[in-house]
């Protein structure tokens, strides 16, 4: 059976030119089911490796929350159509804004590998970024790429296919503040069987935001429903805000967190050729 890589990233993080590079000429462009927006597919063009292996080209979002049509495309192939790996595209010259989308790609439990994009102009903005320690803080492999100059391409299908392959499936790890975590851990516990463990940490976030295509996707008991209501009503209440903004900015504070110390940004060199 071949090997299904979803590529997800903000849009202009280079997703296009990835896509481009990673496939060349075995391209597929149609529209999703149902929907306007642009559906590319492709085969990956690379002979190292032996499987087969489909590429598909998420729409370009900032966030995997229900508003636009783009965001629920990805989302329901994410969680739906069993991508074996995610390549999560990173503008490495944007890192802080492109890591909220991967916060929850890495929830949904789906095996996420960053590709670190733009990594050719890193040098020239002055910007280090210590790459082993921010893949040891998100619990995920990170190669940095240049899909404009193709550098980085063969090892990040060589990690891919590596992670696609992994027999033993891994749990997200736990981003947010131990209260929130408490929240979420609790949800978890009311979840039907029926919701694999490694996406039950999707699914309890949803379910705490009040995410409406998730309410609407799945039947909790009443005691169920009650145990989240009484979650979320606590939290809100004790931040005076709403559980989407609240866990807004429990990822932001996490990545604040990371970002502070493996992200270092000097002064820009005054160049012409960027
Ligand atoms: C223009 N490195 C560098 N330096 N640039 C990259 C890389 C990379 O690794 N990857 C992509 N780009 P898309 P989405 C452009 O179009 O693939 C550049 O939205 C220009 N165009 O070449 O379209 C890429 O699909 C005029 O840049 O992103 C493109 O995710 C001047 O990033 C842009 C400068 O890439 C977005 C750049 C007329």
């Amino acid at each position: 059976m071949a090997i299904k890589i979803a590529l997800a990233g903000n849009p202009n993080c280079g997703k296009t030119t990835m896509f481009n590079a990673l496939t060349g000429a075995n391209q597929y462009v149609g529209n999703w089911p149902g929907v306007t927006v642009e559906k590319k597919e492709g085969k990956l063009k690379s002979k190292k490796t032996k499987e087969e292996v489909i590429v598909t080209d998420l729409p370009g979002i900032y966030s995997m929350s229900p508003y636009t049509l783009e965001e629920v495309v990805s989302r329901d192939y994410v969680l739906k159509e069993n991508p074996d790996v995610i390549i999560d595209l990173v503008d490495a010259t944007n890192i802080e804004r492109n890591l909220y989308l991967t916060t929850q790609l890495i929830e949904t439990g789906v095996p996420v590998v960053i590709a670190l994009n733009m990594a050719d102009l890193l040098a020239k903005r002055g910007i280090k970024i210590d790459v082993k320690r921010l893949s040891m803080l998100l619990d995920c492999p990170i190669i940095e790429t240049s899909a404009l100059k193709g550098e980085g391409l063969d090892k990040l299908i060589d990690e891919a296919v590596k992670v696609a392959k992994k027999s033993e499936i891994d749990l997200p790890k736990d981003i947010f503040s131990a209260e929130l975590e408490g929240a979420v851990a609790e949800v978890k516990s009311i979840l039907p069987s029926s919701v694999s463990e490694e996406k039950k940490r999707w699914y309890a976030v949803k379910f705490l935001e009040n995410d409406s295509k998730v309410v609407e996707s799945m039947k909790l008991s009443g005691a169920a429903a009650q145990t989240v209501e009484a979650q979320r009503k606590a939290l809100e209440k004790k931040h005076d805000d709403d559980m989407e903004s609240i866990v807004t900015d429990e990822r932001y504070k996490f990545i604040q967190k990371i970002v502070s110390t493996t992200v270092q940004k000097g002064k820009e060199k005054l160049t012409t050729s960027d």
